[in-house]
C-alpha cells in the first residue's frame, strides 16, 4: 500500500505497511481500485454527458464511492469489493445504453476497460494503478491535492444529497477531476488551474449544504450545550450527517433512550429544529481520536454516520454502528433509506435500552452556535468592538484535530493569545481550546463556534460581510489571520475553498501535507502566502503582535 493523504501520513511521508489510522494493506488496496473505478465510470458519463444522456445514478455513485475512500469512513474490505462490482457494473450498462445511441467512450482509458471481478483480481491490480503509478512528483502532487479536494466536496454534495439538495455543477465537477486525472497529457500549469477550480467547487458545494442544512433545520443560534450525563440509557451519534440526526431523534423520542451528539455531531446542538426534542441531552466527549476512551465510558451503542472511525476495542466493538458511506467490519451497519422512507434505527434503540446510563466525564456546559446569520446578528456589537480597539484581532483556527502529540501547539495557542483576541472556529480542531475559559469581550465569546468543518464556509462569509461593512477591497486587509489545523481531505477542500476566495497567508499545521511536492509547496507560497507554523510564541509575535 501507498497512502499519503491525511496529517497523520507515517514518517509524514506516507503509510506503506499499514495506515496509522488502521487501515489495512488490503483495504488500501481496494479503496485506490474503488477511485480507479470511479475513474471509469467517469469517463463513461462525461461521454454520456456530451448527448444529456449523463446518469444520476452515475453522479451519485461517484459522490458515494468519493466519501467511502475518505481518511477513516470506511474500513469494510467486503462492503468495498461489493462497491467495486457496483460501479463497473453500473458504468458498463450505462456504456451500453449510451453506445446504442451512438455515443462513443475512449476504450484505451484502463479505467473503462476493467473487468476484474473478484477481490484477488482488485488486489493485483491495486499497485498498478495507486497513487505511486503516477512517476512525476510534481503531477502527482497536484493530481493527488484535486483528487483530496474532491473527495472533501463529495462528502459534503452526499449530506447536501440526503437532505433533497443538489448542485448539478458540483456533481459535473467532481466528474471532471476524475477524469482529468487519468489524463498523462495534463502539464503542470493546466493542473493548478484545476485546482484552483476544485477550490471554487469547493464554495459552492459548502454554500449547498449550508443551504440544506439552514433551510431545513433553522440557523444555527446561539446555545449552552450541556456537557454531563443523565439517568437513562442513551445512544451516541458521531459524524456530519444531520438527516442521521433528525431521524435517530426522531424515532428515539419516548422510547425513554437519551440522546448525545460526539465529536464533530456536537452543532446539532445549535440548530432549532432539534431543540424541541427533549431526550437530546447534549454532547459526550471530545474530538473523534479520543474515542477509545470516551466509547467504553459511554455505556450504551454509538452510531457512525461519518468519519472519523478509530478502529474499535473488542470491549465494545458489538455497540459500534455504522451507516451511510461509514463502515467497519464487524459492525452492523445501518441500510440506506429506500423509496422515501427513513432509516430504521428500532436496532440501536433496543441495543441502548439494555445498556447502561452513560458514565459521567465532564460536568458544565459550551456555548456554540456562531455560524453566519447568528454573528450578523451581532455585527453591531462586533463591528464596534473592532472600531473601539476592544478586538484587535480575529483568528480563524478552524479545522481537525488529531491524536499526534503536537497538536497541544493549537491549546497552547489558544491559552496564549492576548485578551483583545477571538477565535473562529469550525470542525473538530475546536476541541484543543472550547473547554478553556476565555471569557468574553463585552458579551462576545472569545471563541466563537460556527459548526462542522463545513461550517468553515460562514466563517468566509463572515469574513466576506466584514470586508463590505468596513469598506475594504481586499479580504487580506480585514483583521483576521488564519491558523489552521488540518488532518483529513474535508480540510483539504475547505484550504482550496478559501484560496479561491481570495485569502492569502494561511498557516497550515500541525505539519503541511505530504502530497505536496516541494515544487507545489512553492506555488502555494508563492501564490499564496501559505505557511507552516513553527512556535507558539514565535506564532504570537509573527500573527498577532506583529
Ligand atoms: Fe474531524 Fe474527522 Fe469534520 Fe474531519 S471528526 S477530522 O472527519 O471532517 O473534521
Ligand atoms: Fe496513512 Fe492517513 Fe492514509 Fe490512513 S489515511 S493510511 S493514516 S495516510
Amino acid at each position: 500500500m501507498f497512502c499519503y493523504q491525511c496529517q497523520e501520513a507515517a514518517k509524514g511521508t506516507g503509510c506503506t505497511i499499514k495506515g496509522v489510522c488502521g487501515k489495512t494493506d488490503e483495504v488500501a488496496a481496494l479503496q485506490d481500485v474503488l477511485l480507479f473505478v470511479s475513474k471509469g465510470l467517469a469517463h463513461a458519463n462525461t461521454a454520456a454527458a456530451t448527448k444529456g444522456l449523463d446518469s444520476d445514478k452515475a453522479y451519485k455513485y461517484l459522490i458515494d464511492a468519493l466519501f467511502i475512500t475518505i481518511t477513516n469512513a470506511n474500513f469494510d474490505g467486503a462492503k468495498i469489493e461489493e462497491k467495486i462490482r457496483e460501479g463497473i457494473a453500473l458504468r458498463d450498462e450505462l456504456i451500453a445504453n449510451i453506445e446504442a445511441k451512438g455515443v462513443t467512450v475512449p476504450t484505451d482509458e484502463p479505467s473503462v476497460k476493467y473487468a476484474g471481478k473478484t477481490k484477488s483480481d482488485f488486489l493485483s491490480i491495486a499497485p498498478s494503478i495507486g497513487v505511486l503509478s503516477i512517476e512525476n512528483e510534481d503531477i502527482r502532487s497536484l493530481k493527488e491535492l484535486m483528487i483530496y479536494g474532491v473527495k472533501g466536496m463529495a462528502a459534503y454534495a452526499e449530506h447536501a444529497m440526503n437532505l433533497g439538495y443538489e448542485n448539478k455543477e458540483v456533481c459535473a465537477f467532481i466528474q471532471k477531476a476524475l477524469v482529468a486525472s487519468t489524463d498523462n497529457n495534463l502539464n503542470v500549469d493546466e493542473l493548478v488551474a484545476l485546482v484552483l477550480e476544485t477550490g471554487k467547487n469547493g464554495v459552492d458545494v459548502m454554500a449547498l449544504l449550508d443551504k440544506a442544512n439552514t433551510e431545513t433545520y433553522g440557523n444555527p443560534e446561539i446555545t449552552s450545550v450541556n456537557l454531563g450525563v443523565r439517568n437513562n440509557p442513551a445512544i451516541l451519534i458521531s459524524g456530519h450527517d444531520m438527516k442521521d440526526m433528525e431521524e435517530l431523534l426522531k424515532q428515539t423520542e419516548g422510547t425513554g433512550v437519551d440522546v448525545y451528539t460526539h465529536s464533530e455531531m456536537l452543532p446539532a446542538n445549535y440548530y432549532p429544529a432539534f431543540k424541541k426534542y427533549a431526550h437530546f441531552v447534549g454532547n459526550y466527549g471530545n474530538a473523534w481520536w479520543k474515542q477509545k476512551e470516551e466509547f467504553e465510558s459511554f455505556n450504551g451503542p454509538v452510531l457512525f454516520t461519518t468519519n472519523c472511525i478509530v478502529p474499535p476495542k473488542e470491549s465494545y466493538i458489538d455497540r459500534i454502528y455504522t451507516t451511510g458511506t461509514s463502515g467497519f467490519e464487524g459492525c452492523t451497519h445501518i441500510p440506506d433509506r429506500k423509496n422515501g422512507q427513513p432509516k430504521d434505527f428500532s436496532i440501536i434503540i433496543e441495543h441502548a435500552k439494555k445498556c447502561a446510563a452513560p458514565t459521567e466525564i465532564e460536568t458544565g456546559e459550551i456555548v456554540g452556535g456562531f455560524a453566519h446569520k447568528q454573528v450578523m446578528q451581532l455585527a453591531d456589537k462586533v463591528v464596534d468592538a473592532v472600531k473601539s480597539g476592544a478586538i484587535k484581532k480575529f483568528v480563524v483556527m478552524g479545522g481537525c484535530d488529531g491524536r499526534m502529540s503536537d497538536r497541544n501547539y493549537y491549546t497552547d495557542f489558544a491559552s496564549e493569545l492576548p485578551n483583545d483576541t477571538v477565535i473562529m472556529t469550525a470542525g473538530c480542531a475546536k476541541y484543543r481550546y472550547n473547554k478553556l475559559q476565555l471569557g468574553d469581550i463585552g458579551g462576545i465569546p472569545r471563541v466563537l463556534d460556527a459548526g462542522q468543518c463545513n461550517d468553515s464556509y460562514s466563517l468566509a462569509v463572515i469574513a466576506l460581510k466584514l470586508k463590505e461593512v468596513f469598506g475594504l477591497d481586499d479580504i487580506n486587509d480585514l483583521p483576521i489571520v488564519y491558523n489552521i489545523a488540518w488532518y483529513e481531505q474535508k480540510a483539504v477542500i475547505v484550504l482550496l475553498a478559501l484560496l479561491s476566495l481570495g485569502v492569502k497567508n494561511i498557516n497550515l499545521g500541525p505539519t503541511l501535507p505530504a502530497f505536496l511536492s516541494p515544487n507545489v509547496t512553492k506555488v502555494l507560497v508563492e501564490n499564496f502566502g501559505i505557511g507552516g507554523i513553527t512556535d507558539v510564541k514565535t506564532d504570537i509575535e509573527r500573527l498577532i503582535l506583529a
